[in-house]
């Protein structure tokens, strides 16, 4: 096994590669969101989360994990998934930091641009080689479901609570319905351009995601069924998010907005996105952007 020193208070200790397989997992969780809104979980792995929402095994993780969380007005949520994430991932050995990254107000909710902010930021912070783009009202239901990125883009859900049917708890709203949670590589994301810049409001931004990936030859694979299962925190929908009339218009034109705007806006001056970073704060679980 590989071996690195990292130095703690002076002395240079070693550390061995984190095993593929994470020794402490349990499988299918046990979660309900009310034990979760009590705030019933496990204090001593919050206590190891470092300010700002950062987390490093005591082993040499094999990825560096930025977990980007598009955001705005769901407080409650955003609570329970934290705490929900840093239960879970540090049983999985990765090293991550949480970013949650909220759009000011007047602006219109835009996911899309918040996932490209987030990885903007978390470049800036650090080298990551993973992200996870990750819905607040999401939660794992099983920790085999690795935060972990693969040699093609992944849709880590493969069924969802929001989506259950009268003869299914969980389900997809559609076949190639890619969101809720992905990984990519640093190089995926950059591949795709990122998400697209353009979708103001409710709808489309992941399925033009879908078209960008597919139209640089990579696909999204899922883990396993019975892994891929998600409980969502349900919510009512958001007054202040409203269906975007032009989404089904904007997505016939993805292929050739592609090559134009997406992550390479906040590089490149001929396609720059103007907007303000209003502030960043280390909290406790997370670091938040707006
Ligand atoms: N989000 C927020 N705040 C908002 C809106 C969205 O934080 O006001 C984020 C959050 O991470 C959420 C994600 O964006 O999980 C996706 O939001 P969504 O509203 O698209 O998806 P969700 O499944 O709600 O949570 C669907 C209700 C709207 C349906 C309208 C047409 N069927
Ligand atoms: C599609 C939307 C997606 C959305 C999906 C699931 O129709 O953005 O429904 O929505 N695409 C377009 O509008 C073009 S849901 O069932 O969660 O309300 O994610």
């Amino acid at each position: 096994n590989l071996v690195a020193e990292r130095s703690i208070d002076g002395h240079n200790i070693s550390f061995e590669l984190c095993p593929e397989t994470p020794p402490g997992l349990v499988g299918k969780l046990n979660i309900s969101i009310k034990n979760l809104k009590e705030s019933v979980t496990n204090e001593a792995s919050l206590a190891r989360v470092v300010y700002g929402g950062r987390y490093q095994p005591d082993c040499i993780a094999r990825e560096r994990t930025a977990i980007i969380i598009p955001y705005r007005d769901r407080a409650e949520h955003l609570d329970i998934l934290t705490r929900h994430l840093h239960n879970i991932l540090q049983r999985q050995q990765l090293q991550y930091r949480i970013f949650v990254i909220e759009i000011a107000l007047p602006t219109q909710f835009n996911r899309g641009l918040l996932a490209n902010i987030g990885v903007v930021v978390a470049r800036e912070s650090s080298n990551f080689s993973c992200y996870i783009i990750h819905d607040v009202d999401s939660l794992m239901m099983n920790d085999e479901n690795l935060y972990r990125c693969g040699s093609q883009p992944r849709h880590l859900v493969t069924g969802n609570t929001k989506y259950a049917t009268k003869d299914k708890e969980y389900g997809l709203p559609y076949k190639l319905y890619m969101s809720g949670v992905i990984a990519l590589t640093d190089a995926q994301y950059n591949k795709a351009n990122g998400f697209s810049n353009v979708y103001f409001g409710w709808g489309g931004e992941d399925d033009d995601f879908n078209v960008r990936v597919a139209k640089v030859g990579m696909r999204f694979v899922r883990p396993q069924e019975n892994v891929g299962l998600y409980m969502a925190i349900p919510h009512e929908n958001d007054s202040s998010n409203p269906i975007n009339p032009a989404r089904r218009g904007t997505l016939r034109s993805a292929a050739v907005r592609q090559k134009i705007e997406g992550i390479s806006s906040f590089y490149k001056n001929k396609q720059k996105i103007n907007y303000k970073r209003y502030a960043i704060e280390y909290r406790q679980y997370y670091t938040w952007v707006l």
